[in-house]
């Protein structure tokens, strides 16, 4: 099947059906859809024309209103696989038998942008799953960065505001890079370490199948021994973590905006379907004590390095939602969807939330009976007294509406009643403290995270931080707000603040501003608290290369491109091995229909050089063939193509004995390099597949300035 939709879905004529009469949502059948009732042909349209009515009023109100946050959205339906259960920590069903199934659907989104905008705005990306297990919804509502910005609810509105487009001009659309963001962010130093991560290339994937997933916030888990652990929950993706670059982020936004939304749909209809090994790092009350960070603070990770990640089971996506709006769409999320073993902790992030998502379904999908919508509805039958309510569709019969009673046999039963006890319950912790609105001391350290983060990335990690900085500060135009975060940066890191502050033109601050201390002081006594960060700790596991695999190019997309007089011979042995590889090869011309080869054989075009681009491409197959790759050499379109793939470090495969191409393009400006390959030799091709399957060559980026 070939590797894309619009292409599958042109295939063929549909076959005619006849079995489907044109109704009125009342059922009354429709003999006309084309003309409203008028009073002669040419006269005024009827009031009386209630089918017109009907099918303009609903389409008034086919709109509602998107989330506030995480609008821009793509889902699918798929299956958690227990592996390796885990009753001595959780008494939750689905974590309890071997090979246990469990039904769910995922939702990935980016964070800022409306729900048109595109995919590939540098932005967190949600990570959303509902497993709809037998004792009840689990929502595990997380995101593909380990931390947040802020620590206490109360901060999100706030956040959000500034993070969203600008009040007076609704501008920009799906970006930080502006001056209500980096003002917040210079006010807030606890944003730093997630700041930190967003200028990362983890804000830019090459795919929602190549992420990992966080719930970020610390949760709990109970067994059936009454015993309570912390838990953090982990998704990593089979294919490896990997991203584009900014430049090319910046292209694909306006070549393809759906670029992520189409990669998981096609991915999934071709059978390639994404998996997540899920895990758990589980915590002890004593071991909490031992960390130098508190784990009820959402800016901090946990890494791996000190508690290791216990994998237990497989996340497979493997069946696209018939319809968006009435799955994507009207999913509805919320942390607090819990079943018997799975509990809050005390993180203040996690508390506000536990509000917010019930709330907001209600202004979003209208009514409280948003559970009764097929995405949302549990597996398990639901019984209990919640009543009517704006589109009720449960008809409730013989039962009483009150508890107790006694009228329908007393049932439903509450589940201690039923089963002994086996029903949720909250992890019985103490609680008892003043009230008091204050900001624990155990929060106060914002700056070892960032700095280890920054210090664990690799030298290209580093260089792409630094650009991302650069970039949106540099969108900043209040110059005091660039210079406050500068402060922030020194305090991370003097050298990355340095080099961020050169390219800015302004001088590295000498520490947080006073505005920065002034309004942390507002939060925490004596700040900053500085005698207390600890700089220069590194984590591998931080680093996206960690969490890369370089073995496969399995769903890796390649561009051949090619014209008249292209080696036919060539090209099938290429089409050959990539298909055994699982990966696709488009072919790419000038213009669509058959194309003659240097044989006089032909071969039929997928697509042509404007319709595609390279940077929707992993790599770049010129197909060889003097007369073709002269011709090439001569369309400026053909020539981006190489520049492109060229400047986004992918690897590119040069077929035949032509010069042509390679001067035509900056390829000539390149000197050694192992990604651009020579294909003489079938050797070749297993070359060039290995530089494919190591995503991209960062030392091309870091030996030459192509951008
Ligand atoms: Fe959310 N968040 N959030 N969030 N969030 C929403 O709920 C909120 C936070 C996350 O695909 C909203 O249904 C508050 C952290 C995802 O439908 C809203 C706070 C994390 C999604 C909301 C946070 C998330 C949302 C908007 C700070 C990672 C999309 C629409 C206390 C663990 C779910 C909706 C989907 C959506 C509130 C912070 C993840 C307004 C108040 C931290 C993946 O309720």
């Amino acid at each position: 099947m070939k590797n894309d939709i619009t292409k599958q879905n042109d295939e063929g004529a549909a076959p005619v059906r006849r079995d489907q009469g044109l109704t009125s949502n009342q059922g009354t059948t429709i003999a006309d859809d084309f003309n409203t009732l008028k009073s002669g042909v040419r006269g005024p349209s009827l009031l009386e024309d209630f089918l017109f009515r009907e099918k303009i009023f609903h389409f008034d109100h086919e709109r509602i209103p998107e989330r506030v946050v995480h609008a821009r959205g793509a889902g699918a339906h798929g299956v958690f696989r227990l592996m390796d259960p885990i009753p001595q920590f959780s008494k939750a069903g689905f974590l309890s038998q071997v090979g246990a199934e469990t039904e769910v659907f995922v939702r990935f989104s980016t964070v800022v942008g409306s729900r048109g905008s595109t995919d590939l705005a540098r932005d967190v990306r949600g990570f959303a799953i509902k497993f709809y297990t037998s004792e009840g919804i689990f929502d595990l509502v997380g995101n593909n960065i380990p931390v947040f910005f802020i620590q206490d609810a109360i901060n999100f509105p706030d956040l959000v505001h500034a993070v969203k487009p600008e009040e007076r001009n609704e501008i920009p659309q799906a970006a930080s890079a502006h001056n209500t963001f980096w003002d917040f962010a210079s006010l807030m130093p606890e944003t730093a370490h997630m700041v930190m991560w967003l200028m990362s290339d983890r804000a830019i994937p090459r795919s929602y199948r190549m992420m990992q997933g966080f719930g970020v916030n610390t949760y709990k888990l109970l067994n059936a021994q009454g015993e309570s652990f912390f838990v953090k929950f982990h998704l990593k993706p089979k294919l490896g973590v990997h991203s584009v670059v900014w430049d090319e982020a910046q292209k694909i936004s306006g070549r393809n905006p759906d670029f992520h939304r189409q990669d998981l749909w096609e991915a999934i209809e071709n059978g390639d379907y994404p998996e997540w090994d899920l895990g758990v790092q589980i915590l002890t009350n004593e071991q909490e004590q031992s960390l130098d960070f508190d784990i009820l603070d959402a800016t901090k990770v946990i890494p791996e390095e000190l508690i290791p990640i216990q994998y237990i089971g497989t996340l497979q996506l493997n069946r696209n939602p018939d319809n968006f709006f009435a799955e994507t769409e009207q999913v509805a999320f919320h942390p607090g969807h819990l079943v018997p073993g799975i509990d809050f902790s005390d993180d203040p992030l996690l508390q506000g939330r536990l509000f917010s998502y019930l709330d907001t379904q209600l202004s979003r999908l209208g009514s409280p009976n948003f559970h009764e919508l097929p995405i949302n509805k549990p597996k398990n039958p639901t019984h209990n007294f919640r009543r009517d309510g704006a589109m009720r569709q449960d008809i409730p019969k013989d039962t009483g509406n009150y508890n107790p009673h006694s009228i329908a046999g007393g049932c439903p039963y509450l589940s201690n009643v039923m089963s002994g006890g086996s029903g949720f319950e909250s992890v019985p912790a103490a609680a008892e403290g003043r009230k008091i609105r204050k900001r624990s001391e155990t929060f106060g350290d914002h700056f070892s995270q960032a700095s280890t983060f920054y210090n664990s990335q690799s030298e290209i990690g580093k260089k792409h931080i630094q650009d991302a900085f650069s970039f949106e500060l540099g969108k900043v135009t209040r110059e005091e707000v660039r210079f406050r975060y500068l402060g922030i940066l020194s305090v991370v890191d003097k050298e990355l603040a340095t080099i961020v502050a050169d390219r800015l033109g302004l001088p590295v601050p000498d520490g947080l501003s006073e505005e920065t201390i002034q309004t942390a002081s507002q939060i925490f006594e004596n700040y900053p608290a500085l005698d207390k960060i600890k700089l220069g700790f590194t984590y591998p596991s931080l680093s996206v290369e960690y969490h890369c695999d370089f073995d496969t190019i399995k769903t890796r997309k390649i561009a051949a491109i090619l014209t008249e007089g292209f080696d036919l011979q060539e090209l099938k042995q290429m089409q050959a091995r990539i298909k055994e590889e699982g990966a696709t090869l488009d072919i790419i011309a000038d213009k669509y229909g058959d194309i003659i080869a240097a044989t006089g054989e032909t071969v039929k075009v997928d697509y042509t050089l404007v319709t595609m681009d390279s940077v929707l491409y992993d790599a770049l197959y010129v197909v060889g063939g003097n007369a073709s790759q002269e011709k090439l050499a001569s369309i400026k379109k053909a020539v981006c193509y190489v520049d492109d793939a060229l400047k986004h470090n992918k690897a590119i495969a040069i077929g035949g004995n032509s010069n042509a191409l390679v001067q035509a393009s900056d390829l000539r400006l390149v000197e050694s390099d192992k990604a651009i390959v020579s294909i003489r030799t079938a050797d070749d091709i297993e070359v060039f597949i290995q530089r494919i399957a190591q995503h991209r060559n960062w030392q091309r980026e870091l030996a030459n300035n192509l951008l």
